[in-house]
């Protein structure tokens, strides 16, 4: 696996990488807005798909990249649902489990205090903990719906019940220490280790902290997963009020919804169509596939950067044009005609079997 520390030293922010170099997927936890441009050049560099950019809580002292990232390579935000974000693609609650490559799994455990809505991340032997728990630290509770005694609960009964040696990923360090483990904050964390709960409140009510430097304007961007104000209504737009809430980890699960909600057509009718209209035809697989062979007057559109490149294909201004998209077998473009949907194109077709049951149409 993959495992990357990075770090913003403008706000002192710790993100984390996780990603698979066989499967391609990638994670994004607690992304940076400043550093789009290094996590797009740091995922290509791998060739690295970004599935998930997971957010610890809504930040009052960094903008995400969350929505961003989103933008322009396809990425699912994750916000607990108890933040506010509305617009995340999906709301997560105690106990969602997302999976990723091949049964990779990343558990989500609700630990509130610093906000209502914070949360830690459990993968394999390490737990990042965002604000809940630093090194030597924690999260104030002073703002954003904060909480101490809440706090001291679910570090001592959540964060403190996990394995000792279990790492400690933060998600800041104001003192450059990159990590730490259970066991080394149960025992020698000041606010925390031989001290009782009133103790614990007690020192978190005298903290005295001026507030952060870009609270103002990072807490509402963050509710819209970093995106600034002329960015916001399409985030409304692109986000489906009909899919549920709940996260649909399986990419299968994914396709199937889709499927609900879109229409399909066979090789056949597709045929038909190409010939009788003048309707555009797309390609969404990535552009390796298509170069390997297409259909013919084919657009290549991949998926991942649909969103991002509409704009730039002439064919497709007309939203009301008859869109006929397909990609392999048939699962990727179910998703990209529900992702045309979602903006408006309302005769967007997907090919059943994709190019594959395309070519054994024209050998049989
Ligand atoms: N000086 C920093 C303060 C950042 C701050 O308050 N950070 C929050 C996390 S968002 C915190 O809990 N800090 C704990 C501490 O400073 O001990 C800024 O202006 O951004
Ligand atoms: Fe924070």
């Amino acid at each position: 696996m993959i495992f990357k520390q990075l770090f913003d030293q403008e706000t002192w922010t710790y993100t984390y990488l996780i990603a698979d170099p066989v499967s391609k997927d990638a994670v994004l936890i607690d992304p940076v807005n400043t550093h789009i441009e290094n996590y797009i050049a740091l995922l290509e560099s791998h060739g690295l798909q970004l599935k998930y950019t997971l957010e610890t809580h809504v930040h009052a002292d960094h903008i995400t990249a969350g929505g961003l990232l989103r933008q322009r390579l396809g990425a699912q935000t994750g916000v607990s649902q108890l933040c506010g974000a509305e617009t995340a693609d999906i709301q997560i609650q105690d106990g969602d489990v997302f999976e990723f490559a091949d049964g990779e799994l990343i558990k989500v455990i609700a630990t509130p205090g610093h906000t209502p809505g914070s949360i830690s991340f459990l993968w394999r032997d390490r737990v990042f903990t965002g604000d809940s728990l630093l090194i030597g630290g924690c999260g104030r509770t002073d703002f954003q719906g904060g909480n101490a005694g809440a706090q001291y609960d679910c570090i001592t009964q959540r964060l403190f019940t996990l394995p000792d040696e279990t790492l400690v990923y933060p998600g800041h360090d104001y003192q450059q220490r990159w990590v730490s483990s259970i066991m080394q904050e149960r025992t020698t964390n000041p606010r925390l280790a031989g001290k009782s709960r009133e103790q614990f409140i007690d020192i978190m009510n005298n903290l005295n902290l001026p507030k952060p430097r870009l609270i103002d304007e990072a807490v509402p961007a963050n509710r819209y997963c970093g995106l600034d104000e002329n960015e916001r209504q399409d985030a409304i737009v692109l986000r489906d009020e009909t899919l549920p809430l709940r996260i649909t980890t399986k990419t299968e699960d994914l396709v199937a919804a889709a499927k609900q909600q879109i229409t399909e057509v066979t090789v056949e009718q597709a045929k038909q169509l190409l010939e009788e209209s003048n309707i555009a035809l797309v390609d969404t697989r990535e552009e390796s596939e298509y170069a390997a062979g297409h259909i013919n007057g084919a657009l290549l559109l991949p998926r991942g950067v649909l969103e991002f490149k509409i704009g730039s294909l002439p064919e497709l201004a007309d939203k009301s044009k008859t869109i006929l998209i397909y990609c392999r077998t048939g699962g990727r473009s179910a998703l990209a005609a529900q992702t045309l949907q979602q903006l408006g194109y309302n005769n967007a077709l997907s090919m059943a079997g994709g190019f594959e049951a395309w070519k054994s149409s024209l050998t049989s």
